[in-house]
Order: C-alpha cells, then structure tokens, then sequence
C-alpha cells in the first residue's frame, strides 16, 4: 500500500486522562486497525478508574478549526463522534461535517459516564437530535441513551426495535441499540441493528467484569477505522463487535475501579491465528 492511500479517520471527542475511553480509545483503536487516526477535541476530562473528577469543555470554535485544519489538508475517510457537551459544541460540529459533506460517520452518544458525570448537558440532547443524528450513517445508542432519544422506556426486545424505529426516524441511516445496559440479561448480549428496512440481532457472549470503561467508544471508534479501510456498514458492525468482545474478554486489569477494555486483544489475537 502506498504512504498516501493509508486509511485516515477522525475522532471528534473528548480527552480521557486515563486512556480508556475518548479521544484516547479511538486513537488506540484506530491504529490496531491500521487506520492512520486524527482528533478533534472537544472537552478535556480528568479521570482515572475510579471517575471522572474533572471537566473542561473547550470553546466551539477550536473544535471547528481542528476539524478544519485536517479536512483541509489531510483528508477524512471516516469520522466518529463522541462526547460533544453543550448544544454550541454540537451545531459547529454538524455545520463542519456538512460542509466537508462527510457521508461516513459514526455518532456515538454519549451522555453520562459510568459514575453519573454529565458528558452531555441536558439542553443539548435537543441539538444531538436535530443537528447531529440527520448527518449519521450509523448511530450506536446504549439502552440509556436508545430510551432518551426515542422519548421511551425500553423493558423489551419489542420496545427496543421501537426506540430503534423512532431514531431511525430522526434521520440515522443505521441504528445499533447496544445490550449490554438490558437488564434482562443471562450469559448473552444482544444488539439490535436497523437500517429502516431490516431487523438484525448480533449476539455476543456476556463478560462478567468491572472493566467496561470505554466500551462505547472503543466499539464506535472500530466501526469508524473499518468504515475508513471500506466496509459496508454491515461488515464494519460486525467487526467492530469482535473487537470489543476481545478488548472486554481479554480485561488488563488496571486501575481500583471500572477499568479499561484491552485494546491490544483483537490483533494479538489475529497475530496468533496467523503464525
Ligand atoms: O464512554 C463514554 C465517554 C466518552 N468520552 C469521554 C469519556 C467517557 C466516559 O467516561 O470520559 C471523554
């Protein structure tokens, strides 16, 4: 492959001083993918295993130009959106990605952290509704975030291909309710993926493990690179799937609290099969 057909994705996120999740996770999952990996910061948080004690949102305008600095220059194959934080953050954002007319993104929103840190403020989930979920190609919802963008409780598989419905409406061309967060859960996890036609259910085995932080943004991050190398989105959800489920079956251990995925697992594993 030559230098300048690399694979490039951007992460348009915020810093997780731990290196779990955020900005952090995305590049870390990018490079495991081979996909060359830039960011755009939105928000500086202070966090380790045991939370997040800190956070520093940065102003609107110098998330618009780092996205401008790369989409001027480097290029963009694929981008994924995480923690965004005020509505301002949201509407420059959505008004970057339109203007470089990016078809392949990947929003993941985010809301709270495990321990209750507001990564979105309330007022802005209007904004991630209107502005941002038109513009996804693929949106990854936890069940939390599945019932506030669909305005609903979700107890069911039934009520989840509902929500799913409901933010197919808002414009996400694909939805993926993830289930890790359902409480009827026994030894398997079941996300639910809509693309406005079709009901599609991957099923993965459920990890009993503390450390999950991160798995949000580790999950989208790898959608992202895979859309970047060009997948489908189909292929890319697939994949992104065994990439968590290794990064959480194969846990580092770090930290006195929620720690986070391995990043590393899902090519150490590949390097096995393939020596
Ligand atoms: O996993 C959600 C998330 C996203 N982005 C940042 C985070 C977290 C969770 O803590 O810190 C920066």
């Amino acid at each position: 492959m030559s230098v300048t057909s690399v694979p490039r994705a951007l992460t348009i996120a915020g810093s997780d001083s731990g290196g779990g999740a955020g900005i952090q996770a995305d590049l870390k999952t990018f490079q495991e993918l081979d996909v060359y990996g830039m960011s755009a910061i939105t928000a500086v948080t202070v966090q380790n295993t045991l939370g997040v004690h800190g956070v520093y949102p940065l102003p609107s305008s110098a998330a618009a130009e780092q996205i401008e600095a790369v989409g001027s220059d480097i290029g963009v194959n694929a981008l994924k959106i995480g923690m965004l934080f005020s509505p301002d953050i949201i509407r420059t954002v959505a008004e970057q990605i339109r203007r470089y007319d990016w078809d392949q993104v990947v929003v993941d929103p985010v809301m709270i952290a495990k321990g209750g840190a507001e990564l979105l403020r309330t007022e802005a989930v209007q904004a991630l509704k209107s502005e941002l979920l038109p513009l996804a190609l693929v949106v990854t919802p936890n069940i939390p975030e599945a019932e506030v963008l669909a305005g609903m409780n979700i107890r069911s598989m039934q009520d989840r291909r509902e929500a799913a419905r409901c933010i197919h409406d808002l414009g996400a061309k694909i939805v993926v309710i993830k289930g890790g967060h359902a409480m009827d859960m026994e030894d398997e996890v079941i996300d639910l993926i809509y693309d406005g036609t079709m009901f599609t259910e991957l099923t993965g085995k459920w990890v009993k493990t503390v450390h999950t932080h991160g798995t949000g943004c580790t999950f989208s991050a790898a959608i992202t690179a895979e859309l970047a190398k060009g997948m489908s989105p189909m292929e890319a959800i697939t994949s992104g799937r065994a990439f968590i489920q290794a990064a959480i079956e194969d846990g580092l251990n770090l930290g006195q609290g929620h720690g986070p995925t391995n990043h590393f697992a899902y090519r150490r594993r590949h390097q096995e099969v393939h020596s």
